[in-house]
């Protein structure tokens, strides 16, 4: 079974960017719901023994329910949310920086673009930034959808942005933009950089 990743910092630790109240609900019962679904959706269709990994799901996803797909995807995006973002303010590695600077000019650029991107979401989904074929895009997916979806095909996650409104909406209402300038603040520059440089599959914890 999946369960829901510790988080690691007090709810608080995003203060005045993320405000305390969203970040608890957001982790406890928004991804909390999504692991528990998971689980629930893997139970309905005879995969439990199998322990699949998040990414071996993604592979195969359009062989699966709508239910393991929303929350299959609900489960990777969340759990890679909480590890890229870091008060601590931090800097990429020269390899990273210098592919940004490949793909988009440079990183005001690449902020810019990112940001246009996330507005452009309708509803609820996600704005990413993917290593695909060795170099950085910008992506979007609706809902719960992963860039790794094997429908979407979109590349690797280095991050991922949520702008569903339950990522922002007690501090933000509706400026989305505002909330997106804000959480620029808070990317953990380091940790997308490793990824950028080992493509590691993300760790999930399993009981
Ligand atoms: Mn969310």
């Amino acid at each position: 079974m999946f369960i829901l990743p510790e988080f690691k910092k007090p709810y608080n630790a995003f203060e005045p960017f993320i405000d305390e109240e969203t970040m608890r609900i957001h982790h406890q019962l928004h991804h909390g719901a999504y692991v528990n679904n998971l689980n629930q959706a893997l139970a309905d269709e005879n995969l439990v023994d199998e322990k699949p990994s998040l990414e071996a799901l993604f592979e195969k996803i359009s062989d699966y329910s709508v239910k393991l797909r929303n929350n299959a995807g609900g489960h990777y995006n969340h759990s890679l949310f909480w590890t890229i973002l870091n008060e601590e303010k931090n800097q990429p590695s020269k390899e990273f920086s210098l592919a940004v600077e490949k793909s988009f000019e440079s990183f005001e650029n690449f902020e810019e673009l990112f940001k246009k991107a996330a507005l452009s979401v309708f509803g609820s989904g996600w704005a990413w930034l993917v290593l695909d074929n060795n170099e950085l895009k910008i992506t979007t997916t609706k809902n719960q959808d992963n860039p790794l979806m094997s429908d979407a095909h979109q590349g690797y996650p280095l991050f991922g942005v949520d702008v569903w409104e339950h990522a922002y909406y007690l501090r933000y209402q509706n400026k989305r933009g505002e909330y997106l300038d804000n959480i620029w603040e808070l990317l953990d520059w380091k940790t997308i950089s490793e990824r950028f440089k080992n493509q590691s599959p993300l760790s999930v914890p399993f009981k």
